[in-house]
């Protein structure tokens, strides 16, 4: 039997579909955004998120021994934009740092790879009454895409959880964050976005994914990018945690936007 080890950089993703046939698919992410060739289509709206302002609660951080990701409430809902109600499940990064500064988004814009990609995972709440459940169908899934890059600032939205990510140093380390303000952690403008049908980026890889890659990107600041890449790099796995890109196919990408 295979065994797929997910881990990072390019090993074994070859392989994934031996184990995993949908990862063999024809729908499959990330893929090579080329702005050249996506269609406008203007009936595309805004993602309206209700419930992702600022908030007390008991956020759960997890290192999950590739990522580090933060359960969300099921109040957080994406309430305009997208074929239904779609409830958020959980957010997690995609970061590089194999070499210092190396990128290690997901997506790529006209081959160009940004530092980081932030997911925003949610599933379809009109439909299905689980992620569990949705995960698997073809409508189950949406997931909001952002991209990093380097500015001169500090991010003061992103200091707690750039200053949290020490207490989750080590696999299976888990902690509780009382607040989240995860409105003000993504960028003003929701308005140009790229829009296509694909796939969750990691084994079983189901294609299952409306997804919304944003266009306006986030901005850290190089320390904070530094520290992102370089606290959890303790067990040489923790890096470079992203999937190749994939072939578009005969998938159109849609954007908001001329
Ligand atoms: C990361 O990406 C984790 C996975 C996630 C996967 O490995 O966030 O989630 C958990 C709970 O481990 O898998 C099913 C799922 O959400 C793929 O998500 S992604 O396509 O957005 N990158
Ligand atoms: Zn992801």
């Amino acid at each position: 039997t295979f065994t797929v080890t997910v881990t990072n950089g390019a090993v074994d993703q070859t392989r994934w579909a031996e184990g995993f046939p949908a990862c063999g698919g024809q729908k499959q992410s990330p893929i090579d955004i080329q702005r050249q060739n996506v269609r406008h289509n203007p009936d595309l709206l805004e993602p309206v998120l209700t419930g992702y302002a600022a908030q007390k609660g008991n956020f759960v951080m997890n290192n999950n021994g590739y990522t580090v990701l933060i359960n969300l409430p099921p109040s957080m809902v994406i309430t305009r934009g997208l074929p239904g109600q779609y409830t958020a499940i959980q957010m997690h990064l995609h970061w590089g740092g194999m070499q210092m500064e190396s990128s290690g988004a997901e997506h790529t814009l006209d081959g160009i790879r940004y530092i980081a990609e932030l997911h925003l995972v949610h599933y379809n709440s009109d439909k299905y009454s689980s992620f569990q459940e949705a995960k698997d169908k073809p409508d189950g899934l949406a997931v909001l895409a952002f991209f990093f890059v380097n500015g001169h600032f500090e991010n003061t939205y992103y200091r707690d959880f750039i200053n949290n990510l020490a207490k989750v140093k080590y696999a299976g380390q888990s902690m509780n964050i009382s607040s989240l303000d995860l409105r003000s952690m993504l960028p003003e403008n929701l308005n140009h976005f790229f829009r296509y049908q694909g796939s969750l980026t990691v084994p079983p890889c189901y294609e299952s994914v409306l997804w919304t890659v944003f266009d306006t990107p986030i901005t850290l600041s190089h320390n904070q990018i530094k520290k992102l890449e370089t606290t959890l790099m303790n067990n040489n796995t923790m890096w470079d945690y992203y999937r190749m890109v994939q072939p578009l196919n005969d998938r159109v990408v849609e954007s908001s936007f001329v």
